[in-house]
């Protein structure tokens, strides 16, 4: 044999490298390294962009490190997988969470110390990765650090825009967007794949032909292609060695594309196709409910779902071959609501016109690997596409989406012989006018489960907006109560309060937060409370520091105030405005000498409104204005006062949840899904008061109700009121509600802008406004009282704060994602070495 006497060449191989030290000794040597060889700076250079880079490496090069090994571990026992697929991904900043979960923060305090650097402000510099509108994206970043402490194996999903979330400015009271340009100083937690990169089709039509078995297959053809090129995040677990990864994807331009354009000589044109393609992944749509219609987002959706699919199914390919038969044993799809769902059609269409299935063996696989979670109650937030345009667009995609309709309609059909009417309202594709494909139908029907996101929310998805379906398959149909992760919600954003809780019950709770019971006890300690107290209001203090600077605030504020605090995108349903009406019945009270036994409060209400939202950009104003007449009003002093806090995102969350003594939960009872920020203020000891709305109705089961202050109509008698609201007759009933409607009206907040607020005072009095706002001020001005009496017993409201956290244990996403594992997933955790 030919060179068989030869010495082998070594093979390449970098996988024994000794793992990097953990010591002040090797972090502050690795730290220079990167800041002057890496970096190729200097001392001279004293930016504080390149000492966050230097030290974000050293940080993440240990991450690198547990990465691979948890690739080979998941590589070595060929686990079950299972993907989230998610247009957003909320994640906020990383420097500080991935220390905490590498169990690096101390040691990098000492290390930066003696470094002469300051961490915090280290911390601060970093922008952050606004991916997400809101609860739905964080609630994507919450799970997947979860699914890494729980050492189960799930990729994370997405889309990498170059402009995020906005930035929300305010001038004159109003809000004004500011692009975000989040990468403009690079992001060291990605990595460029440029070898997974996928190519994703567009337009084009579709031919059929017959293949070398003699089978007719289907090919889409004279296509326009993008590529999609992917960008990976490590996604550390908790102190166990196990880093996932979070997949983004950036839209790019094919080189064909461009040649062709170039060949004909039309080099301008060329560069400009190239942009069309690479606006695909440009920006966020800033919309938390629908906005319909716009061709560019349908163009992000298929690009998310194709490019995923085809990632998993060439890695499955790599490893099995054209084998599928047992692809549904190893892998799950988690659709984060509607907005991935094409992927029913497309996962179809790779399986059949790619890899050469049948329909039948196809549907088999994607009936028992898709899974869809629904975020909204609101019926016109559910998506639809017109038919036109997915004709146009995605031409394959329809006609598989048709087949899938008639094979349904069929089985419809068979249940309930006859009945036309519920066949035309369970059809995927609505008739009558335009043709609309419903995309939670499409998710329905290709699913094998679908769930809400607490217990009232799943309820009413089962009676009210897919009743029809529940009935042909109730066992599709389950709950899965939404949480929060404990590391960045508690012992990342509230160290001193966790080191008290630390303290007592030992630290088990950062990954199993039902410990938060064993607190309970010390809610009758005295001295417990006493600290608990004193941390609570340094933490108020902190808050109040932070923004003063931010605020340029030209008054004082009373910390020995009740902070209540409303943060959350701004939204009619979520009701910002009934808070408005209690600020100023207050202001009220005040200004009429009603102020005996007067307990200050201090109202921070924050969040973004959708730039094409009029109402909520209305809010807003309204919420400034008021600010401005009664913080500056003398008569009021510090009885009260009112502060809206300007560009509400993740890294602000982090500073208010743990300064807040109220948390306002006060959306119309059946429009709130779930609600996630009044978990984070659960658990950081705030004390809610809530509608039995969303998941308040399960904070309120786990904290009692005397640790919670309920208001306002239920559901039910929501649903009942409506067929009779009388908004006219409950201000004329109600001399405070009528004296704030009067002063609004009047001009007092708009005294030279005239008529404004018109709109605003029409909303309110009209029979016809959805969210019912007038028929619960009475009810929520009543548990406002109760909140202030509870409040000057400051051991009464202490107990009620440590009672609040100790219940919270229910409320994290390890719980949450144990539960979407046990019932859904199915997934066997995989220890990673090391850990
Ligand atoms: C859809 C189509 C076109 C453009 C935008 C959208 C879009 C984008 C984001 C629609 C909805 C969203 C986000 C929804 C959302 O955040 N819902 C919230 O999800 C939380 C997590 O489950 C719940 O706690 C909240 O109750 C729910 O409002």
């Amino acid at each position: 044999m030919p060179g068989s006497f030869e010495k082998s060449k070594p093979k390449f191989n970098i996988a024994s490298l000794p793992r990097l030290g953990m010591n002040e000794k090797d972090l502050i040597s690795d730290f220079k390294h990167n800041y002057s060889h890496r970096l190729g700076r200097d001392e001279h250079c004293n930016c504080l962009h390149y000492a966050y880079e230097a030290l974000a490496l050293t940080v993440r090069d240990r991450l690198s490190e547990r990465w691979k090994a948890t690739y080979n571990a998941y590589k070595d026992k060929g686990c079950k997988r299972a993907y989230y697929l998610s247009m957003e991904f909320l994640m906020g900043r990383s420097l500080t969470n991935a220390m905490l979960n590498l169990g690096l923060t101390d040691e990098v305090h000492k290390t930066l110390y003696e470094l002469g650097l300051d961490l915090e402000e280290l911390i601060e510099s970093e922008p952050d990765a606004g991916l997400g509108n809101g609860g739905l994206g964080r609630l994507a970043a919450c799970f997947i650090d979860s699914c890494a402490t729980l050492q189960l194996p799930v990729t994370g999903y997405g889309l990498r825009y170059e402009y995020g979330m906005f930035n929300q400015l305010i001038m004159d009271g109003d809000q004004v967007e500011e692009p975000d340009h989040w990468l403009r100083n690079g992001n060291i937690w990605e990595i460029e794949r440029p070898e997974y990169t996928q190519t994703i089709k567009f337009g084009g039509h579709t031919e059929t032909y017959i293949d070398e078995k003699g089978h007719e297959r289907v090919a889409w053809v004279g296509t326009q292609d993008v590529l999609a090129v992917p960008y990976d995040t490590p996604v550390p677990g908790f102190q166990n060695s196990t880093v996932n990864i979070l997949r983004l994807w950036k839209a790019s331009a094919t080189e064909e594309f461009n040649l062709g354009e170039f060949n004909a000589g039309d080099y301008a044109e060329s560069v400009a196709a190239k942009n069309t393609a690479e606006n695909i992944t440009m920006v966020l749509y800033p919309n938390d409910a629908n906005e319909n219609g716009k061709e560019l987002r349908l163009q992000q959706q298929y690009l998310l779902a194709s490019a995923s699919l085809q990632d998993i199914l060439e890695h499955w390919v790599g490893r099995h071959g054209q084998d599928f038969s047992r692809f549904a044993e190893k892998n799950c799809f988690q659709l984060n609501d509607t907005h991935p769902s094409i992927s029913v059609a497309e996962l179809m269409r790779l399986l059949m016109d790619v890899y050469g299935l049948g329909w039948d063996d196809s549907w088999a696989i994607v009936q028992k690997t898709m899974a869809y979670t629904n975020h909204t109650l609101l019926p016109e937030a559910l998506e639809k596409w017109s038919v036109g345009l997915m004709q146009r667009m995605l031409p394959r995609l329809m006609e598989i989406i048709f087949k899938i309709n008639a094979d349904f309609m069929s089985q419809v059909s068979a249940h309930w012989p006859g009945d036309f009417a519920r066949m035309g309202r369970m059809s995927i594709i609505e008739e009558g006018g335009e043709k609309q494909v419903r995309m939670a139908f499409l998710a329905i029907v290709g699913s094998f489960s679908v769930n809400g996101v607490a217990e009232l929310h799943s309820k009413l998805l089962r009676q009210d907006l897919f009743k029809d379906f529940s009935e042909l398959w109730p066992e599709k149909f389950n709950n899965k109560t939404n949480g929060v992760t404990p590391r960045r919600w508690l012992a990342a954003c509230n160290p001193e309060l966790a080191s008290l809780i630390s303290e007592k019950i030992g630290d088990g709770w950062i990954t199993d937060l039902s410990q938060l019971q064993k607190l309970a006890p010390y809610a009758e300690d005295a001295k417990f409370r006493k600290r608990w107290h004193a941390v609570q209001q340094q933490a108020k203090q902190n808050l109040l520091d932070y923004k003063k600077e931010e605020l340029g605030l030209d008054f004082e504020v009373n910390v020995d105030a009740i902070f209540d605090v409303q943060v959350k995108r701004i939204h009619e349903y979520k009701r910002q405005l009934l808070n408005v009406l209690h600020v100023i019945h207050l202001y009220n009270r005040i200004k009429s000498g009603d102020t005996a036994n007067w307990v200050p409060r201090c109202v921070l209400i924050g969040g973004k409104a959708a730039p094409g939202y009029y109402m909520a950009k209305k809010i807003i104003k309204l919420i400034n204005n008021v600010a401005d007449v009664i913080n500056s009003d003398p008569d009021v002093g510090d009885k009260l006062k009112l502060i809206f806090l300007p560009n509400y995102r993740v890294s602000a969350m982090e500073k208010i949840c743990p300064g807040a003594d109220l948390s306002e939960q006060i959306s119309t009872a059946g429009k709130e899904a779930s609600g996630t920020g009044n978990m984070k203020f659960m658990m950081n000891g705030a004390v809610t008061i809530g509608t039995l709305d969303g998941a308040n109705v399960e904070i309120r089961e786990e904290v009692g109700d005397e640790n919670f202050f309920l208001f306002g109509l239920t559901e039910e008698e929501v649903t009942e009121m409506r067929e009779h609201y009388n908004p006219m007759a409950i201000i004329d009933a109600d001399e405070d509600l009528k004296k704030v409607i009067d002063l609004i009206n009047c001009g007092h907040f708009n005294r030279f802008e005239a008529g404004i607020f018109d709109d605003i005072i029409h909303s309110l009095a009209s029979p016809d406004d959805p969210w019912m706002t007038v028929a619960d001020f009475r009810s929520f001005i009543d548990a406002q009282r109760r909140v202030e009496i509870a409040y000057q017993d400051t051991e009464r409201w202490t107990k009620m704060s440590i009672l609040n956290c100790a219940a919270s244990g229910k409320f994290s996403t390890d719980r949450t994602i144990t539960d979407y594992n046990n019932d859904i997933w199915k997934l066997t955790p995989v220890a990673v070495k090391g850990g």
